[in-house]
């Protein structure tokens, strides 16, 4: 069981993380996928780039003013930037909290073709205490479930949602506030309502396994996707049916003890992910009870990476491009952003 102490810690990061009506910037990518992202725009696929990319991200003038926590990958954390200084401790610097993600990855799943289970319990423990000491307060894990036919398996959701709720215990007994992730892929072409309804099924999985590990509703944050139709759909759903159906959904599923719920973009651009989040708060601030924010990665960072491009000359540029998706998303947890705020409008 959680010492108090531990629980007081959680509780009070987890608060720490929603305050000032902020969110959360996730830059958390694995080399992989971060080497993809580089790739496709022609960036060089180098520990260096990848340091600098992230160097930029961190040193944005006026970052702190949207961005409670920012969650690193590996490498990262045992990076430094130009002047010296290790990643988390430029973070706490510029009042960011430092978050880690500690999965492995996702890998198939044995006898469920399509499927993945995530990984990374062996040796948790002791690679949190590590990281903590590195300066980590909080940490992430994604589950990945896939739609399609005759998916998700009941399989997938309860591998993923188990182990999701063992990280959970582990990060919440070390001091550390668990960001739990379960994603609904966007991949695919199936209805907004199929994945309201596959999004519903996750989520009562995942709070009943956090439930038998005795998990401190408390002390986490949850990272769902939105209920959206697929990538492929041919029916794109309007702002207001995606935040009616994301909400209904939540407020089925998650215990009014979570004080926060933190959205993944999955693939939206930047203005759909704002203008959704904006309208969930605009439409339920009344009902909810819990905080209704941001935890991007793409719909945050891409349009600063398309400006920056591996080019140190566009640095300025692209912190600015930055800065605004924060400062958008910061106004959409308030109900307040509007598309007056974009450069076009
Ligand atoms: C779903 O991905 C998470 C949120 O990012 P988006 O807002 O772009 O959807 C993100 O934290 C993700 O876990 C990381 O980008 C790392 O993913 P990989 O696949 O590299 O482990």
């Amino acid at each position: 069981m959680t010492s108090a102490p531990a629980r007081r810690t959680v509780v009070a990061t987890a608060k720490a993380l929603l305050a000032a009506h902020k969110g959360l910037l996730a830059m958390d990518e694995s080399t992989k996928t971060c080497n993809k992202r580089f790739a496709a725009l022609g960036i060089p696929q180098t520990s260096e780039a990848r340091r600098a990319w992230r160097e930029l991200i961190v040193t944005t003038p006026g970052l702190a003013d949207s961005i409670s926590g920012a969650i690193l990958f590996d490498e990262t954390i045992h990076q430094q930037l130009k002047d010296g200084r290790p990643f988390a401790r430029a973070l706490a610097d510029a009042d960011i909290i430092v978050g880690i993600k500690v999965d492995t990855g996702a890998q198939a799943l044995a006898g469920h073709p399509g499927e993945t289970v995530t990984e990374g319990l062996d040796q948790l423990g002791d690679r949190l205490v590590n990281y903590a000491a590195l300066g980590a307060r909080f940490a992430k894990w994604r589950g990945v479930i896939a739609i399609g036919d005759g998916l998700p398996t009941n399989a997938s959701i309860s591998a993923n949602a188990h182990a999701l709720a063992r990280y959970a215990g582990l990060c919440q007994e070390l001091g550390l506030v668990p960001i739990v992730e379960p994603e609904v892929l966007m991949t695919g072409d199936h209805t907004l309502l199929r994945c309201a309804e596959v999004t519903e099924r996750v989520l009562h999985a995942v709070f009943e396994q956090l439930y038998v590990q005795g998990v401190q509703l408390e002390g986490l944050l949850l990272k769902p996707n939105m209920a959206l139709p697929g990538l492929a759909c041919a029916e794109q759903n309007t702002v207001d049916e995606v935040a009616d159906a994301t909400v209904m959904c939540l407020l089925r599923t998650v215990p009014a003890a979570v004080p926060g719920i933190a959205f993944l973009s999955g693939g939206q651009t930047g203005v759909q992910a704002s203008n959704r989040l904006n309208a969930m708060n605009q439409r339920f601030k009344k009902r909810m009870p819990w905080a209704l924010t941001f935890s991007f990665s793409r719909a945050i960072q891409y349009p600063a990476l398309d400006i920056w491009h591996g080019d140190s000359g566009k640095a300025q540029q692209a912190q600015h491009a930055l800065q605004h998706r924060a400062a958008c998303n910061r106004a959409a947890r308030g109900g307040e952003y509007s598309a007056a705020m974009e450069p076009t409008a």
